[in-house]
């Protein structure tokens, strides 16, 4: 087996790659970083240098691919491509734009809105968190508006785009509830139905307790 994923069950953007792999059937080994731990938090950097996961590196040639989405797009060509994202160049850049949204505007925040309750007493920024749960809400706005006649975030076909919204929406719906949004909400009930989701929910569940809110 020539991948190992660097990841965490429960770190959202881990999520979205395992998401993938499990919808590409692609077999690979998973290192469990606790970054809590400093030899391991080195070894993680000693790999990439941002120290953030997830992060794949491929025995059989050395290389090191990090950031989710390009893990993606890495794992789908490597896979034959078109599954992923689909080879249509308009649908493919529709694929793309969706996951940009999903990472940029639901993503972020929602990271913003946990990362908040971390921080100790007196270096808590309830500023920002009350904008980063406004930006989530209007992301469920435009996505409610976007999921009108289809299954999926980009179209009929479950793609990249639906990688990066399901560990998103998990969180970010304990920040901000998805509320009266009738199709954002069944497209989320979709989402934990689809087995490889269903399966890296499972995965984080002996993890759960970690998680602080949002
Ligand atoms: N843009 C990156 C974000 C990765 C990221 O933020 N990972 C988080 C976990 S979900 C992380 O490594 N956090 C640990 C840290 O920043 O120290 C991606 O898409 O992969």
């Amino acid at each position: 087996m020539s991948l190992t994923l660097h990841h965490h069950p429960l770190s959202s953007f881990c999520q979205k790659v395992s998401i993938g792999l499990y919808e590409l059937e692609v077999p690979f080994g998973a290192n469990l970083v606790d970054l809590g731990d400093p030899a391991q938090r080195a070894a993680l950097v000693k790999l990439w240098p941002f120290g953030k996961f997830p992060a794949i590196h491929d025995a059989s040639s050395g290389a090191v691919v990090a950031e989710s989405t390009t893990i993606l797009e890495w794992l789908d060509a490597r896979a034959g491509g078109g599954k992923l994202i689909p080879r249509d160049a308009e649908r493919a850049a529709r694929v793309r734009f969706l996951d940009r949204i999903l990472d940029l505007h639901v993503h972020l925040p929602m990271q913003k809105a946990v990362g908040d309750k971390l921080r100790p007493e007196g270096s808590k920024d309830p500023v920002g968190v009350a904008q980063a749960k406004a930006q989530i809400a209007t992301s469920y706005d435009w996505l409610e508006m976007q999921l009108n006649e289809r299954d999926w975030a980009a179209g009929p076909e479950f793609t990249m785009a639906d990688c990066a919204a399901a560990p998103a929406l998990q969180y970010a719906q304990h920040a901000v509830a998805f509320g009266e949004r009738p199709r954002l909400s069944a497209y989320y009930e979709r989402l934990t139905k689809r087995p490889s989701f269903a399966r890296v929910l499972a995965e984080a569940k002996p993890y759960w307790e970690m998680f602080p809110g949002a």
